[in-house]
This record gives C-alpha cells, structure tokens and sequence, in this order.
C-alpha cells in the first residue's frame, strides 16, 4: 500500500502516524508544484492529499481512506458520538488550513470579513467542546480520534497559527502525546 502526501500536511501526517509499524510506502510530493500536482491528478482529480493506493485501489479523502482502513486493519467501528467529534476536528483543520492560505495569498486575516469571521467562530466554538472532551478522557486512547486531534494542534503550533494556551488540557495532551507511537518520525518539523 502506498500513501501519497506531503511531508506537512497534517491529513496526511494522520495516516502516517495510524499505518506506523505497518507495511506501507510513504510517496511525498509538493502538492503546489505543477509536476507533482499533475502526478496527483491522475490519482485524485480533486488534487488534495491524502491519496492511498492499494493495488488497483485508489482512495481519496480522509474520512473514507479511514472507513477503508477500517475494514483492511480491521480497526473498531466509531460511535455516533466519536464520529461527531471527528467532524468538529476536521472543521477545526479545515479552518486553520483557510486562514493559513488566506495568509500565504497575502490577505489579512485579522480584517472584519464575512470569511474570516466564519472561520475565527468556529475555531473559537470547537477548541473548548475539545478541551472538555480531553479534561472528560474522551481522548485517552492512541487511535484514529486522538492521532487527528493531535496533528491539527501539533500543526497549529508548528505553523503558529494560534494561541492554545487558553486551553490547558489541549496543551497538556498534546505535550503529553509527544512520545506516542508514530508522532517522532513524522514531526514536521524535520
Ligand atoms: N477534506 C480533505 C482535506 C485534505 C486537505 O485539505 N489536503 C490539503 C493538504 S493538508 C491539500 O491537499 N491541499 C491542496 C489543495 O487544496 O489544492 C480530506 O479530509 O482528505
């Protein structure tokens, strides 16, 4: 199995850290560069990372290369309820993915904008449901739930992109899940 991504991308980074200790190849690109995104279109024509194949099998979105490792690795199926949080990271991801390109496209963010506003809500909805959800050990185990909230918030301070600290339980999980399994080898930062 091969997945393909960036070496930042925290989706991808997910994927990685969930396959650690398993057979597969990790195939980076620059997902901005005009030859490797054409590469990318072949497999995916939405052109976003990550991208698995498996054989014949091309997957593409988290959410559904997730249900498809799922079944493959035979993982445990999410509940109502884990699937809902899941949802609130991937918003949050999302989110912090808007203001970041908004920022590289040269706008500023911090402007009074129908867009910004959206995002900054949300963000601001999402971190405490998450930061009670960690005081409530909702988080405690090293799965696909906690992997993903783990890599929005390692990106978050590795782009600097905001400020937790007015969420000490975020900060003190991810602290603490610095040293789980898959995290090291796929630091961004290098
Ligand atoms: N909804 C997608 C989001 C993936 C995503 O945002 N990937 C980014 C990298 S982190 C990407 O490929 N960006 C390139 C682009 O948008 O053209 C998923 O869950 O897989």
């Amino acid at each position: 199995m091969k997945l393909i991504g960036t070496q930042p991308s925290p989706y991808v980074r997910r994927f990685r850290i969930l396959l650690a200790g398993s057979e597969f190849e990790f195939q980076p690109m620059d997902v901005y560069a005009d030859e490797d995104r054409a590469i990318l279109e072949q497999q995916n024509p939405a052109n976003r990372v990550p991208v698995i194949i498996d054989g014949e099998q091309v997957v593409y979105e988290s959410r559904v290369i997730f249900r498809y490792l799922q079944q493959k690795l035979d993982l445990p199926v999410l509940s109502w309820e884990q699937e809902n949080r899941l949802s609130l990271i991937d918003a949050l991801q999302d989110s912090y993915i808007v203001l970041l390109l908004s920022k590289r496209s040269g706008f500023d963010v911090s402007q009074d904008k129908l867009i910004y506003k959206l995002q900054n809500d949300r963000i601001n909805n999402v971190l405490p449901a998450l930061e009670q959800d960690v005081k409530d050990g909702k988080l405690a185990d090293w799965d696909y739930l906690a992997i993903s909230l783990f890599t929005v918030l390692d990106w978050v301070q590795f782009r600097d992109v905001w400020d937790l600290s007015p969420y000490p339980a975020l900060v003190n999980w991810l602290q603490e899940n610095q040293s789980s399994k898959g995290v090291a080898e796929t630091d961004p930062r290098g």
